[in-house]
């Protein structure tokens, strides 16, 4: 149960926490967004696909406050909404992606809206393969292992990888294999399960006997799950804290699984009411954290009603400005639609002469059978 009473000035509040100020103006300004996503799609805007993040606002808040941008790396999905908010991505940036525009960091206008990227801070581009980045989160670990401490190093200064996704893709084979490779090397990655109780309409105890799916990988040799509700924003704070430490130490494998609720359907193509009864959608309503953090803020003197309002009015501002610049901002050029699909034609023996040709020499286009045959009879296992 989140917090009310504790005195906020006295708490004990995280270092990763980056004061009520800002945690309520990320929080209010995502929930914004949130609620307005849906409108698009019905004024024919764009924003085909949107999956509501209401509920899950607390860990998302954590999860982005704790990811350091530009040192680093995040792999958020389909409903990261405020984490990626609060990782740097700002409202106009989502708006773009969410409309498709030729802006849009996250890959010019060409990604479905909702996925949340920008590289300049290594937010990264996920697929919509559910939990897929896991893999990518762990490969990624790997290579901050190997170049940390090196002088070629790419990677900066112990850098942690998170990965975040929901409940029901936790249970994908390969979230194994990337747990198991996590724990073999000791990887720097975070995992961050999301537990709203469904896999869109399908209830978790349909799909996973545990309560806690996160509970499925306690045997992996350094182990270590923080069980937390997703609702409580100091908690989650705690946790992504915990976790992050716990990864750049190298101890393991750190999961913190995040109880939520869905208080809107899947997605804008699903119609929970075809599933939940009017009293479980009532329950979810009122397990919201954002009033109920609010009213902590309220109650313990860290923020008066004045302060709450003005922070809410600069939110609206800045998601009013957001909107009409992604409004006006222009769609990509049709005759760019093929851009970043296709690699660009290399010329991959440019800097590796195969015989016969001088270096400097411009390369024939490789047949892959040719460039194949001539890059393995060079690699010492096909010559061994
Ligand atoms: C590999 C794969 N299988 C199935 C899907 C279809 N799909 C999209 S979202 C989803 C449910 C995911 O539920 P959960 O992991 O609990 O996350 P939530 O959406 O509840 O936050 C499914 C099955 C997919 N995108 N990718
Ligand atoms: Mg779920």
């Amino acid at each position: 149960m989140p917090r009310t009473k504790e005195k906020a000035k006295a708490a004990k509040l995280p270092p990763n926490y980056p004061g009520h100020d800002k945690a309520w103006r990320l929080l209010f300004l995502g929930r914004l967004i949130d609620n307005e996503a849906p409108n698009f799609l019905r004024k024919a805007m764009g924003w085909s696909y949107h999956a509501p993040n209401a509920g899950h606002d607390a860990i998302q808040l954590a999860l982005g406050c704790t990811f350091r941008a530009g040192v680093d790396h995040l792999f958020p999905y389909y409903r990261d909404l405020t984490t990626a908010l609060a990782a740097g991505l700002s409202a106009r940036e989502i708006i773009l992606n969410g409309l498709s525009r030729d802006e849009d960091v996250a890959g010019g206008g060409r990604h479905m809206s909702n996925h949340f990227a920008k590289i300049s801070i290594n937010l990264h581009n996920v697929s919509s393969c559910v939990s897929n980045h896991i893999q990518h989160a762990a490969g990624l670990g790997r290579a901050v292992k190997y170049y940390t401490g090196r002088p070629d190093n790419p990677v900066g200064q112990s850098p942690v990888v998170f990965a975040s996704f929901g409940e029901s893709s936790a249970s994908e084979g390969y979230v194994f294999e990337a747990l198991n490779g996590i724990s073999k090397e000791r990887l720097p990655v975070v995992t961050v399960i999301q537990d709203n109780g469904y896999g869109i309409s399908v209830p978790k105890r349909d799909q996973t006997a545990n309560e806690w799916s996160a509970d499925n990988f306690a045997g992996l040799d350094g182990a270590k799950i923080w069980h937390v509700d997703g609702r409580d924003v100091i908690a989650c704070f705690e946790a992504m804290h915990e976790a992050a430490e716990y990864a750049r130490a190298g101890k393991g494998v750190p999961i913190v699984h995040a109880q939520c609720v869905r208080i809107g359907s899947h997605s804008n193509s699903d119609n929970h009411s075809l599933y939940r009864d009017e009293h479980e959608l009532e329950q979810a309503r009122a397990r919201d954290p954002l009033p109920i953090f609010r009213k902590w803020l309220l109650e313990s003197g860290a923020l008066s009603e004045e302060q709450l309002a003005a922070v809410e009015a600069d939110a609206h501002k800045e998601f009013g400005d957001a909107y009409e610049y992604g409004e006006r901002a222009p769609k990509p050029d049709p005759a760019t639609a093929l851009e970043f699909i296709f690699p660009r034609p290399t010329s991959p023996h440019r800097s590796n002469p195969s015989p016969g040709r001088k270096a400097g020499e411009a390369a024939k286009p490789p047949t892959n059978q040719g460039w194949l045959s001539s890059n393995i009879s060079k690699t010492p296992k096909a010559a061994a």
